[in-house]
C-alpha cells in the first residue's frame, strides 16, 4: 500500500487519552509502590539488577540468564531450585538471572484471567507467588513476557516491583492482542501508565525492558529495521515517558556473526547505556536431532559473550535449549545448556584476541544508519499526518494499527525496490525471512514436480493462526495459492468464535489451522462445539506445536490422539496436507 493511501491520525480512536496525563497517572501511582530487595541483590549488596549489571561489566564479570516457565508456578519453582542445586553441585556459577516464561493470561487484568483459555506456562495467582519469584534462589527474576504489553500492564508493574523484580518488559508486546481482548485503547493506556511507575522508579534501578521480536521485529525482513524499531521504542520508553530503556533481542537470528553486530548496533543507539538486559540465544537453527543441536548452542554463544566484555554491555546470553523446536524444555534440559554456556567463559580470552571486530563494527555502523532512515522516516510521517509525537498513547497506538508488514513498508531502510519483501532492498536481511523463504521455495518445488492436481482449484480454504506464530501461516497460504485455491487469511492472534463466524459467511471448504501456544486440543475443542452450533462442516486441520499442559505432567503433553477423536485432522507435513485435504474436499463423482 502507497503511503498516501493511509493518514496516519485517523489510526487514533477517538476515546485515546492524553499520553502525557497517563504518564502522570503511573507516576502518582507509584508512590503507593515500595520495591522489593531480591535474594539476589542481597547477596551481591546492591540495591537492583541494574545496579549489579553496572559494576559486573566494569570489572569484566560475564552474566548468565535462563528462560524457563513450566505448567505453572510451583513446577516452575521446584525447576529453579533444582537448576541452581545443579549448578553448584557441577562447580558452575548458577545463572544470574531468569525471564519467566509466563503464560499468556498474565497479560490480562487481573479480574480476567480465570474465565481465559489456559496456554502455556506459568500464571502467578498469588501474592505468595509473586514474592517466591525473587526469595526462592538467589536468581533475579525478570518479569517479561505478558507482564508489560497487554491490558494487565498496571496490575503487573505494581506487583512485579514489589516483589523486588526491578526490570519489567515487553513494551514490544503492546503490538499483540490478547484473548477476548479487543479494547487497543485501554491496552496501550494500561502499557504508557505502566512505563509512568518504572519512570519513577528509574533512580531505584528499574528498567523498562523489551524483547524487541516480540514486537513487530519478528517479523521484518531487514535487520536495520529492528535497530530502527529499537530506536522508536528507546524514544517513547526513554524520551516521552521518562523510564530506562533496555532493548533485549536475538532468539530469531541463526547466524553469531549477525547477532554480535546486530548487539553492537542497539549499544549504539542506546543512549543513556543502560545495560542491554540478554541476548538469547537462536531457537529458529535447531532440529529434531537434539545432539545434533549442540553445535548450534556452543556456535551462538561465544561472539555474543566476546562482544558483551569487549563492550561493556552488561548483558546476559540466554543459551537456548537443545529441545526448543520441540516443547518447552525440562529444568534439566535448561541446566545442560546453562552448564555449557558458564563453560564456554573459559575459552572467551583464548578466542577473543583473533576477532577482527572491525568488520562487526562496520557491520554494526550500516544497521545504525538504516534504523535511523527507519526512526527518522516513521517520526516525520507521523509528525507531518498530524499525530503529536510528544504523545507516547498517540504513537504506540499508530504504530500498533499500522501492523508489521505496512509499517516495514512505509518506514522500512534500504533503497525502494519492489522486486524485493515490503518494497525494499533489505540493509541486512533476518535469518528467519531468509529460512521461511527457502523452506517456501522447497515446498513449491516439491508441488512442481509432482503431476498437476485440480482438485484444490478454487477451492476455499481458511488459513488462521491461533497466535502470534505466523511463519507457518504465510507457508500454508503460500502452499494454497500455488494449488489455485481461494486462500482466505483469517489472520493471526484468532479465537475459534472469529473463525467459525468467518467460515460461516464466506462458505468455506475447508478449515486449516495453525497453533503453537500449547492450547491444540481446548482451542480444538472449542472450535468444533462452534462450529456445530453454527452448522459449519467443512473439515478441520491442524499442526504446528500440537500439546498442551495437563495436571501431572511438567510439560506440555502430544494431544494428536485427542484431536483426531474429535474429527481434526492434523498431517505431518504441509504436502501430506494437500493430499487428505484434497481427498476431503474434492467434489463427488458423478
Ligand atoms: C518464531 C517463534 C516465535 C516468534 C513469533 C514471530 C512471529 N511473528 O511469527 C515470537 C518471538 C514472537 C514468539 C513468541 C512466543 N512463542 Co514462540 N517460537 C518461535 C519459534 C522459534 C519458531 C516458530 C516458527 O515461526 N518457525 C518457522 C515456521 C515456518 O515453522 P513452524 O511454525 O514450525 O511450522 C512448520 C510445521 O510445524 C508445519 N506446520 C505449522 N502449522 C501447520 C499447520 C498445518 C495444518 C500443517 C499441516 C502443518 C503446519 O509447517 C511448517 C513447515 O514445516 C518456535 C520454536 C521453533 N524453533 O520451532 C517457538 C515456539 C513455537 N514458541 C513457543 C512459545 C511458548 C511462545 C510464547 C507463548 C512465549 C511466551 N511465553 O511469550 C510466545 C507467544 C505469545 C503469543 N502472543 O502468542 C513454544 C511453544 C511451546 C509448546 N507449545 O510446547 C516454542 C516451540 C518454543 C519453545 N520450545 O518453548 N515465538
Amino acid at each position: 500500500m502507497a503511503l498516501d493511501a493511509v493518514n496516519l491520525a485517523d489510526l487514533i480512536p477517538s476515546d485515546l487519552p492524553d499520553g502525557r496525563e497517563v504518564v502522570a497517572e503511573g507516576v502518582a501511582l507509584s508512590k503507593t509502590v515500595d520495591m522489593g530487595r531480591s535474594l539476589y541483590c542481597e547477596e551481591k549488596g546492591v540495591g537492583s539488577d541494574r545496579e549489579w549489571r553496572e559494576i559486573a561489566r566494569q570489572k569484566g564479570i560475564p552474566l548468565t540468564r535462563i528462560n524457563i516457565g513450566l505448567s505453572n508456578w510451583d513446577e516452575t519453582r521446584a525447576g529453579l531450585e533444582n537448576i541452581y542445586e545443579d549448578a553448584l553441585s557441577r562447580g558452575v556459577r548458577p545463572p544470574d538471572s531468569y525471564n519467566l516464561l509466563a503464560e499468556r493470561r498474565m497479560g490480562l487484568p487481573k479480574d480476567k484471567r480465570a474465565e481465559a483459555p489456559q496456554e502455556t506456562g506459568p500464571c502467578l495467582w498469588s501474592e505468595k507467588d509473586w514474592w517466591e519469584l525473587n526469595h526462592t534462589v538467589p536468581i533475579q527474576c525478570g518479569t517479561n513476557d505478558n507482564m508489560i504489553g497487554g491490558p494487565g500492564s498496571v496490575d503487573n508493574v505494581v506487583d512485579a516491583l514489589r516483589a523486588g523484580s526491578t526490570t519489567v518488559g515487553i513494551i514490544s508486546q503492546y503490538s499483540w492482542k490478547w484473548p477476548y481482548w479487543d479494547d487497543e485503547s485501554s491496552q496501550v493506556t494500561a502499557v504508557v501508565k505502566a512505563g509512568g511507575v518504572l519512570a519513577a522508579k528509574k533512580d531505584q534501578g528499574a528498567i523498562f525492558d523489551s524483547y524487541l521480536e516480540d514486537g513487530y521485529p519478528g517479523v521484518f525482513h531487514d535487520y536495520a529495521n529492528y535497530v530502527g524499531w529499537a530506536m522508536l521504542e528507546r524514544y517513547v520508553a526513554e524520551d516521552l515517558i521518562g523510564a530506562a530503556y533496555s532493548p533485549s533481542w536475538g532468539g530469531l537470528t541463526q547466524n553469531p556473526v549477525i547477532k554480535a553486530a546486530v548487539t553492537l548496533a542497539l549499544d549504539a543507539i542506546n543512549v543513556n547505556r543502560v545495560p542491554l538486559m540478554f541476548v538469547q540465544g537462536d531457537t529458529i537453527g535447531k532440529e529434531m536431532d537434539f545432539d545434533g543441536n549442540m553445535a548450534g548452542v556452543v556456535n551462538d554463544l561465544m561472539l555474543s559473550k566476546m562482544a558483551d566484555l569487549r563492550y561493556k554491555l552488561g548483558s546476559a546470553f540466554i543459551a537456548v535449549p537443545v529441545t526448543e523446536v520441540a516443547r518447552i524444555p525440562t529444568w534439566q534440559e535448561i541446566a545442560q545448556v546453562h552448564t555449557i554456556n558458564r563453560k564456554c567463559e573459559e575459552y572467551i580470552p583464548m578466542l577473543d584476541p583473533y576477532i577482527d571486530w572491525g568488520k562487526i563494527e562496520k557491520m554494526a555502523g550500516e544497521l545504525v544508519a538504516g534504523g535511523k532512515e527507519f526512526f527518522n522516516s516513521a517520526l516525520e510521517t507521523m509528525t507531518t499526518m498530524g499525530v503529536d509525537v510528544k504523545d507516547p498513547c498517540r504513537v504506540l497506538i499508530v504504530m500498533k494499527r499500522l501492523g508489521a508488514e505496512m509499517c516495514e513498508q512505509l518506514f522500512g531502510a534500504g533503497a525502494r525496490d519492489d522486486s524485493h519483501m515490503r518494497g525494499h532492498k533489505p540493509v541486512l536481511q533476518t535469518d528467519l525471512v531468509r529460512k521461511t523463504m527457502e523452506k517456501r521455495d522447497e515446498v513449491l518445488s516439491d508441488l512442481a514436480k509432482r503431476p498437476a492436481d485440480d482438485r484444490l482449484k478454487n477451492r476455499k480454504i481458511l488459513v488462521a493462526s491461533t497466535d502470534v506464530h505466523e511463519f507457518a501461516k504465510f507457508l500454508l497460504s503460500s502452499t494454497f495459492e500455488a494449488v489455485g485455491s481461494r486462500v482466505i487469511d483469517c489472520g493471526i492472534n484468532r479465537d475459534p468464535e472469529d473463525i467459525v463466524k468467518v467460515a460461516l459467511e464466506t462458505g468455506a471448504d475447508a478449515v486449516v489451522i495453525t497453533t503453537h501456544n500449547g492450547v491444540a486440543r481446548s482451542f480444538g475443542t472449542k472450535l468444533l462445539e462452534d462450529m456445530e452450533e453454527a452448522k459449519v462442516t467443512a473439515p478441520v486441520f491442524m499442526g504446528g506445536v500440537l500439546n498442551e499442559d495437563i495436571d501431572g505432567s511438567d510439560i506440555p503433553v502430544d494431544v494428536r490422539n485427542d484431536l483426531h477423536q474429535l474429527g481434526i485432522e492434523t498431517p505431518d507435513s504441509i504436502d501430506q496436507m494437500l493430499q487428505s485435504i484434497s481427498e476431503r474436499v474434492s467434489p463427488p463423482t458423478p
